[in-house]
């Protein structure tokens, strides 16, 4: 293990993709790796970006990915996509939407998918980013495909999230109902070659002002991803959230928060694992067989699990 972290830390593309695959399949040995490789993190900026399919967010991720190499940065990019069975480091369509990246050494793309992520596919993007933090990347984009409950949890793991749109009538309205609104530091109407982007943009500042205020005003922003239109603008925003973060003590904050969602999940996924790992089930049966049968009540059958595994006292006090 020490070997491939050592690699890792040196630079060494081949060993970083080896921990993202033990980190993705949940292995257990994943959590050494998170441990050794954390203090080497914090210095990556995380930029979520995320909205409905086929929005362009992948043409964007790319243009903007070189718009940051040319200001010197190095890139990792994470897709992340629920919807796919496939996962490991070649989503082939990824890879072509991204082309202008994609060869580029200081550009590491790594494609996700449900399969293997156990505990939630935001958690693991998360500890992705931790790998890529670590691996040396300053600017991590992680791109969200699909509506749900994964493109909201992906605002928990990024400092700036910019939500994407088209200048289709209604998406902003179907966009606040799926709680995009609420996450989103910048709004981005791309596909502003089609008709009614003016529009779009309009609708949406009218939606925005619904939001609870806040220091930070959300911009709204024209591109063109197919073109690079927009980028500079889009880039430039960026910058001005991160500095509105940085002056506000805000990055600290988020990355506060950060670690208090990795601590709670290490903790609740290891008692999970202590509750119903190996013959666990087959315990928890013969505790409803005692239920069905009368004999016990299931606060009692929980009870009674709890204090066969110590850990009473954290149920219910001792009255039961
Ligand atoms: N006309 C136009 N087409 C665009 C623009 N940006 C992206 N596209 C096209 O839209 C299609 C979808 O682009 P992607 O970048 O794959 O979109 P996506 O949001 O990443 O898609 P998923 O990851 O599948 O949700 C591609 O055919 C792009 O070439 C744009 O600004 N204008
Ligand atoms: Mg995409």
């Amino acid at each position: 293990m020490k070997d491939l972290v050592d690699r890792l830390l040196a630079g060494d593309a081949i060993a970083a993709a080896r921990v993202m695959s033990i980190v993705e399949n949940g292995r257990p040995e994943a959590t050494e790796f998170m441990h050794a490789l954390f203090p080497h993190t914090g210095g990556g900026y995380r930029i979520g970006v995320t909205g409905p399919p086929g929005v362009g967010k992948s043409t964007l991720v790319d243009k903007l990915a070189l718009k940051f190499r040319s200001a010197g940065s190095k890139i990792g990019i994470i897709g992340v996509d629920p919807t796919s069975p496939f996962s490991g480091g070649a989503i082939l369509g990824d890879r072509i939407r991204m082309a202008d990246v994609a060869t580029d050494p200081d550009v590491f793309i790594r494609s996700m998918a449900s399969r293997g992520s156990r505990g939630g596919l935001a958690t693991t993007a998360r500890q992705v980013a931790d790998v890529l933090d670590a691996f040396g990347k300053d600017v991590i984009i992680i791109e969200t495909v699909g509506v749900g409950q994964v493109e909201l949890d992906i605002a928990e793991v990024s400092d700036t999230t910019i939500v994407v749109l088209v200048p289709a009538f209604g998406d902003a309205v179907q966009a606040m109902k799926a709680g995009l609104m609420e996450i989103g530091d910048l709004f981005v109407v791309n596909k502003a070659d089609h008709d009614g982007a003016d529009r779009a943009v309009l609708e949406i500042e009218s939606i925005l002002q619904l939001k609870a205020e806040t220091d930070w005003e959300t911009l709204v922003l024209c591109t063109i991803a197919t073109e690079a239109g927009g980028i500079d603008e889009l880039f430039e925003a960026i910058g001005r959230h991160r500095v509105f973060l940085e002056t506000h003590a805000l990055l600290q904050d988020r990355r506060r928060r950060r670690i208090e969602s990795e601590v709670r999940t290490l903790v609740e996924t290891r008692l999970r694992q202590e509750l119903w790992g190996p013959g666990g089930y087959g315990e928890l049966s013969s505790y409803v067989d005692l239920v069905v049968d009368g004999e016990e009540t299931p606060v009692s059958a929980a009870r009674r699990i709890l204090e066969a595994k110590g850990l009473v006292g954290v149920f219910g006090g001792n009255e039961i």
